[in-house]
């Protein structure tokens, strides 16, 4: 038994000062796309912790714009890298003293705070959020972006499939030397199995201690970071955050912004298309920009690009003999498909289901509607069997990682509208 209640009382557990944790065993802050996802699950069945969800997290954005990863609200233990590791300070926001980590996460929170606006129409909540979401699409553009098309990350965690096998090559390229520090998310057995390993974590732990190491200076990253990559997923959601930005806009009348960010969406949909299509793979690849060569990788990731409806009809008749690798299985869909294929490993293989929301989201723009239902489906079959797990095997629907996990029991909320 799953049901409306039980999700309900997950998020209440989890709910802090103004926001919801992901788990209370593995992530005891305020993260960046869980939240966005937790407010869409919240926008009909609690549309005031909806709003207050997003209005908090943005309460934790920088100055420059970026609104960052996780937001350090309290001093909780249990989670590494902690605010000593990030060393950010509280100088670099505008709206509340609070430590946050270095980086982003898939810019989500735009289109869920329109998502919450089209369910309340509050006006007072689309007036206090919208110069927050602008200022953050500038900073995509004017931090993030080499020719103003398509935007850059420079952390496996920023785009938020932080092991997912695409990141394999980037992070193979660098040497993090000796690393000295202590995990936090393998306190048992099986989760160590689960979690991404220790060489990936030298390279995710290095990067962090670069980002401090240089005050977190965009320019210099930009120029030293071994890791700066175009990713598919941000890329999407960023279109979406456009989107979204526009649509806030015209509904309070200011139409320059609407035209302005309607023609940025056009723009990194078309780079999308033109640039990030693998016709072999048959669907988008993320790109090295160290290296200067494309990440082919069979990542659920690259099929999220219908949400920004950027295949042309001739690209997504090819994404769909793709589309049927990731509907093999008992339950759709795998976060990754391919060769180093991991049922059980984090984002090498389990079915999680933010990005089975997102995608299908983005097979209903795309007109498929017998395959959006299939997603829903399962997604709704894996809740129904195991609870509110983090992520799940594609083939027995094992539940993994953390139980009681936030955006799980938020989705289903929204399934169950
Ligand atoms: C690092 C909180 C986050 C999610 C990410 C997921 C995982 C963190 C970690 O948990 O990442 O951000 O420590 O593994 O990969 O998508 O936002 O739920």
């Amino acid at each position: 038994m799953h049901g409306r209640e039980s999700a309900a009382a997950v998020l209440d557990a989890n709910r802090r000062d103004g926001y919801t944790i992901p788990s209370a065993t593995l992530y005891p802050f305020q993260w960046n796309w869980d939240s966005a996802f937790v407010a869409v699950g919240l926008a009909h069945a609690d549309p005031a912790a909806a709003k207050r969800e997003i209005r908090t997290l943005l309460d934790a954005r920088w100055e420059n714009g970026m609104v960052p990863q996780i937001a350090f609200w309290s001093d909780a233990a249990g989670y590494f890298p902690g605010p000593d590791e990030w060393r950010v300070g509280t100088d670099r926001t505008v709206h509340a003293d609070v430590e946050t980590s270095g980086i982003t996460q898939p810019p989500m929170v735009v289109p869920a705070a329109a998502y919450v606006y089209e369910a309340t129409g509050d006006e007072a909540f689309r007036d206090s959020v919208l110069p927050d979401l602008e200022a953050y699409c500038e900073w995509w553009l004017r931090e993030r972006s080499d020719d103003g098309e398509l935007v850059w990350v420079r952390h496996p965690w920023a785009t938020g499939m932080d092991d997912s096998p695409a990141w394999v090559g980037p992070l193979e390229r660098f040497d993090p030397g000796e690393m000295t520090y202590t995990r936090e998310d393998r306190k048992d057995s099986e989760l160590a199995e689960q979690r991404p390993t220790d060489w990936d974590y030298d390279r995710y732990v290095s990067l962090v201690r670069r980002g401090r190491d240089l005050d977190w200076d965009e320019t210099r990253l930009r120029e030293e970071s071994p890791f700066v990559v175009e990713d598919v997923l941000t890329n999407a959601l960023f279109v979406r955050a456009c989107e979204s930005v526009a649509a806030l806009s015209a509904d309070a009348g200011d139409e320059t912004s609407a035209e302005r960010w309607r023609a940025q969406a056009e723009t990194t949909r078309r780079a999308l298309s033109e640039r990030r299509f693998d016709d072999d793979l048959g669907l988008f690849v993320s790109y090295d920009l160290v290296a200067d060569e494309p990440l082919p990788a069979r990542s659920i990731a690259g099929l999220l690009p219908t949400l920004a409806g950027a295949p042309t009809d001739a690209q997504f008749a090819r994404m769909r003999e793709t589309l049927d690798e990731f509907l093999a299985y008992e339950y759709a869909a795998p976060s990754y498909v391919g060769p180093e294929m991991d049922y059980d490993r984090y984002w090498r293989g389990p079915v999680w289901l933010n990005t089975n929301w997102l995608l299908e989201r983005g097979l209903r723009r795309m007109g498929a509607e017998t395959e959006a239902d299939r997603i829903r489906d399962d997604s709704r079959r894996l809740l129904d069997r195991e609870g509110f797990r983090e992520y799940f095997n594609p083939e027995t629907g094992a539940g993994r990682g953390s139980d009681r996990f936030s955006w799980s029991a938020a989705l289903s909320l929204a399934w169950a509208a």
